[in-house]
């Protein structure tokens, strides 16, 4: 039994170790889908200094899981290491063989694991496992980070919708962009390259039919050495408005696009959609005759999504936090007024409900060039 044996790391190092193991799993983020993104940090002594020997994130599409691959590229070092995980690895039959099991055939000493994983599949069973084969089990280091990194994972399969995230960018003045055909240019380089970084790691974006008619965006990741990271892209369009001829619809062969409709959308425009290779979703109207928002972003876990960015425009933002489905909202505060001709960032409500929602706790402040960037969390 090798955990007798095992060189004892003290819990500073298993920090330093997890904070790797948290670091690589985070590189996953938006291309793991329905699967979490879990980091693995496989830790050996070399001459008495544990040093890492290999280390993996779950591979795009959510297969093979993070700890084979880690496994793996170790070899034979795997024997006698200590195995950093940022998820529990996993007991079930799925795809794969067990993560669990592959961690007891390398001959690993010490699985140290940032959070017990709540698929119902797993939910401490792989733990169990391991200790019953005489591997010495520590959960909970790095669990902070772990929680914020695998909140799409715990809420698709706890509530079966993915966490989903408020995005805007707001002018010192209040307001969200130009009445006009063109977007405002609002935020900076710094800014700009940050909400492209939360578009790689987030699995969906999604926008309401009016941001499409006033901007026509692409809503792909442009930043350099993610471009080929675009998240699937959401219209909320109710009637299937949206024009052939946009930016998004003709771009649908090479990035997914999804609308989402109601039930009774005319089935001509879903045809037309179709040919150009764009998904049409059918959710049920809530009693305002739109879109039901909880019953669509039920139907988007019932998909797989595990992380949602709603980026617009201020219409759309609106009603989901009026829908109480919002996890996190990402502010950028640009020193630039836009004047008295531009939209309001939120819809006929007033600005605090976005800048300080009630029930949300600040969880970053960020200045990135002249912009502000504020995060809340939903307590
Ligand atoms: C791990 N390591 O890297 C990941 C895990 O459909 P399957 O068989 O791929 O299983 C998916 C489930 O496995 C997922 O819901 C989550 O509980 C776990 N993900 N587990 O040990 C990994 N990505
Ligand atoms: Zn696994």
């Amino acid at each position: 039994r090798p955990a007798a044996s095992a060189p004892v790391l003290s819990p500073r190092e298993d920090e330093l170790f997890m904070a790797e193991a948290l670091k690589v799993g985070q590189t996953g983020l938006g291309r793991t889908w329905p699967n979490p993104s879990v980091g693995a940090v496989v830790v050996q002594h070399v001459d008495g200094v544990p040093r890492i020997v290999s280390s993996a994130a779950t591979a795009p599409t959510g297969r093979p899981h993070a700890e084979p691959l880690a496994l793996a590229a170790a070899g034979e070092l795997a024997r006698g290491s200590t195995l950093y995980v940022t998820l529990e690895p996993c007991s079930h039959h799925g795809r794969t063989p067990p993560c669990a099991d592959a961690v007891i055939a390398a001959g690993v000493s010490r699985v140290v694991a940032a959070i017990e994983d709540p698929d119902h599949r797993v939910k401490g069973r792989g733990v169990a496992r391991l200790r019953a084969a005489g591997i010495w089990v520590t959960v909970g280091v790095g669990a902070e980070q772990a929680l914020f990194d695998h909140a799409g994972h715990i809420r698709r399969v706890t509530e079966g919708r993915p966490h989903v995230m408020v995005k805007m960018a707001v002018s010192a003045d209040g307001k969200a962009a130009h009445a006009g055909p063109k977007p405002a240019v609002v935020t900076g380089p710094e800014a700009r390259a940050r909400a492209h970084l939360m578009r790689a790691h987030t699995d969906a974006i999604l926008v309401g039919l009016g941001t499409v008619l006033a901007d026509d965006p692409m809503l792909t990741c442009r930043l350099e050495g993610y471009e080929s990271r675009s998240p699937v892209r959401l219209v909320l369009d109710a009637e299937l408005d949206i024009p052939l001829t946009s930016a998004l619809v003709r771009t649908a062969c090479d990035v997914p696009l999804w609308v989402i409709a109601a039930e009774d959308a005319p089935a001509h425009r879903a045809a037309a959609l179709n040919e150009r290779g764009v998904e049409v979703l059918r959710a049920p109207r809530g009693a305002d005759g739109r879109i039901h928002i909880p019953a669509m972003v039920k139907l988007l876990g019932l998909l797989g999504l595990t992380r949602l960015m709603v980026e617009g425009g201020p219409t759309t933002a609106a009603r989901f936090l009026e829908a109480g489905v919002v996890d996190e909202v990402a502010v950028f505060r640009s020193p630039v007024i836009l004047g008295s001709d531009a939209f309001p960032a939120l819809a006929g409500r007033p600005l605090i409900r976005l800048t300080q929602p009630v029930g949300f706790a600040e969880v970053e402040r960020a200045e990135l060039g002249a912009d502000h960037l504020v995060r809340l969390w939903r307590r």
